[in-house]
This record gives C-alpha cells, structure tokens and sequence, in this order.
C-alpha cells in the first residue's frame, strides 16, 4: 500500500484537463463534473459559471480520460417547463452520472428562490436528455445513486443540511426513482478532524470486491475561511447503509496553485471516479471552483484505508 497521503492520489501532470479556455462558449469556470465510460470512451458533464454568476453544464468528450474536447453548445440549461423551471431559475450545478440498467441517471442541483434541490434527469446517448423528477424537497445537494437495486430498491447517498448537526451523509431508498424514504444517517463529520465541519457525497460509489467504495468531500473551517478535502469510505456490498469503514485521514487535499486559488480558494471537489480494469481508479475533482482536474489511485490503496486506519463513522 501506498505509504503517505500525498501518494494515495497521483496528479496527472497535465493538469488542470480543463479551463474556461476549452469551452467554446462564454463561461468563467469550468469544474465540479460527472464523468463515465459510454461506448469506450469517457463523457464529462461539467458546471460553469456564467457571467451572471449561475451555473449551466456542458459535455466533454475524451478517449483516454485525461484530453477531453467540448462540445460547441451547452448539455443543461435551466428548464423552461414546468415543475423543473421553478426550482432551476438560478442555475443547474455537479451532475453525477450512474448507468442502471441501460439508462445513464443524472442528478444534479437545482438553484432557486426557494432553496437548493436535487433533480434527476436520463439519457441514453448523451445527446437527448430527459428529465424525470425534482427528488428531494429544499436543502439537500450532493445525491449519488448506486449503480444497481437492492432487494429491488435503488438507492442512494445524499445530504440533507440541518441546525443542529454539522451536515452528513445520509442513505435513502426507492422503489421507482422518484419517491425516496427509509433514509438513516450513515456517516457524520468528526469532532476537530478534517472534516469537522460538514462532509458530502462525492462519486458516485465504485462496486469492488470488499465493498462499495465511497469517495467524498469533507470541509473543516479555518481564520482564512473554509478547505475541501477528500475522503473514501466503504459500505456493505449487499447493503449499503452498512459501513464496512471510513479512512481516518483524506485522500486529496488543495496544493496545486489551480486548486489553492481560484473562484473559490482551496477547494478540491468531486463528482465523478471511473474504475478501470487493471486496478486503478481515475478520480475527477473541481480546482477552486474554477478548472477541472484528474489524478489516479489504486483502489486497493483506498480499500485498504477504509479498512485498517479507520476513524467511526458515527461516534466520536
Ligand atoms: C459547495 C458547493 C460546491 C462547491 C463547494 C466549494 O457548497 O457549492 O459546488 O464546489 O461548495 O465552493
């Protein structure tokens, strides 16, 4: 196993894969995407701000993971039918992408008026997109869908915000996509640790041998505001609300100048991991909310984490 942090997650050298300066339309960044493998090559749905500072998501295609070309016109922009139209007036924002059963499921977060919440959307080609249902009232973001059923029920991570208790990730089940319930706390943040103060879902959660692997944000606040680090953790094959661990230190943390400084300081940000077959894992994550960046992991590494230096998932 790898014998540091620093080593967990290797940076590929030609970071950041992409900027502003990619994209053939205006926008001022580029970060926070889902991306997967679809007929051999990786598509990339990416946020971008917009110079009225709400966000849409483009398309971005690559055949090694790492180059990708984008599309000459935007993926999703704020619906304009209803119900979606209400609840996306102030922007769409970090698609994560799941295939199940054939169909590529897209959640994102809808901006508005009336608060942030989580919309799911389908495509089987990337070319035509379908939306489904808003799946969650306001205050939630980050939801991940597990890429099958469980006794028949998806289901999925996700992070409704609270008063009371620094934000955690939650579980939640459904027997149709659209009506979601049976949702228990599963991970929390640890008292003066790295992500003290609220943790999230990230990728969408990697099927393995000894569990399904769970890559995901945590944020401890500091004088000069607020860090986003990376964290994995490792839920039950056969039920996912059981966690097998969650590694005591991060995986990734901002040191790049592209993820120290940007639109938001010291921020790295993920929506998307793609396992390949000889053992790696490539992980994706938004630089200061401002590029876009890749590095790879061996999934052992992460397993082995999760599993031998773990802190509680729940308890102090
Ligand atoms: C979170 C979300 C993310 C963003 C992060 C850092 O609350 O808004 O989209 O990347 O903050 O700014």
């Amino acid at each position: 196993m790898a014998g540091s942090s620093e080593s967990i997650v290797k940076r590929y050298d030609g970071n950041p894969i992409l900027t502003k300066n990619d994209v053939p339309y205006s926008v001022e960044t580029v970060h926070n995407a889902g991306v997967i493998k679809h007929d051999g090559r990786y598509v990339m749905l990416f946020r971008s701000h917009l110079r009225n500072g709400r966000s849409i998501i483009g398309l971005a295609t690559s055949d090694d993971g790492f180059q990708f070309h984008v599309h000459p016109e935007p993926f999703m922009t704020p619906a304009r039918e209803e119900p979606f139209c209400l609840y996306e007036e102030f922007g769409v924002e970090d698609p994560r992408i799941c295939l199940v059963e054939e169909e590529y499921l897209i959640t994102y977060s809808a901006y508005s008026r009336h608060g942030v919440r989580v919309a799911l959307a389908r495509t089987t080609d990337f070319k035509r997109i379908d939306r489904i249902a808003l799946i969650t009232q306001a205050d939630y973001r980050n939801v991940v869908i597990f890429p099958c059923r469980f006794d028949a029920r998806y289901a999925r991570l996700d992070r409704p915000h609270s008063e009371i208790s620094p934000w955690s990730i939650w579980i939640s089940f459904s027997p149709d996509l659209i009506h979601w319930g049976d949702s228990r706390v599963v991970i929390k943040p640890q008292p003066y640790h790295w992500d003290e103060m609220k943790i999230g879902p990230g990728a969408t959660p990697i099927r393995t041998e000894k569990g399904w692997l769970n890559i995901f944000h945590g944020v401890f606040k500091t004088m000069d505001g607020a860090i986003y680090r990376l964290g994995v953790a490792l839920h039950a094959l056969d039920d996912p609300s059981q966690i097998l661990g969650v590694a005591d230190q991060w995986i990734l943390q901002p040191e790049d100048p592209w993820e120290v400084t940007g639109h938001v300081h010291n921020v790295v940000f993920t929506c998307a991991a793609v396992a390949e077959e000889d053992g790696s894992v490539k992980i994706y994550w938004g630089g200061a909310d401002t590029v876009m960046c890749v590095g790879t992991a061996r999934i052992d590494d992460l397993i082995d984490l999760c599993l031998n230096r773990q802190r509680p998932a729940l308890g102090n």
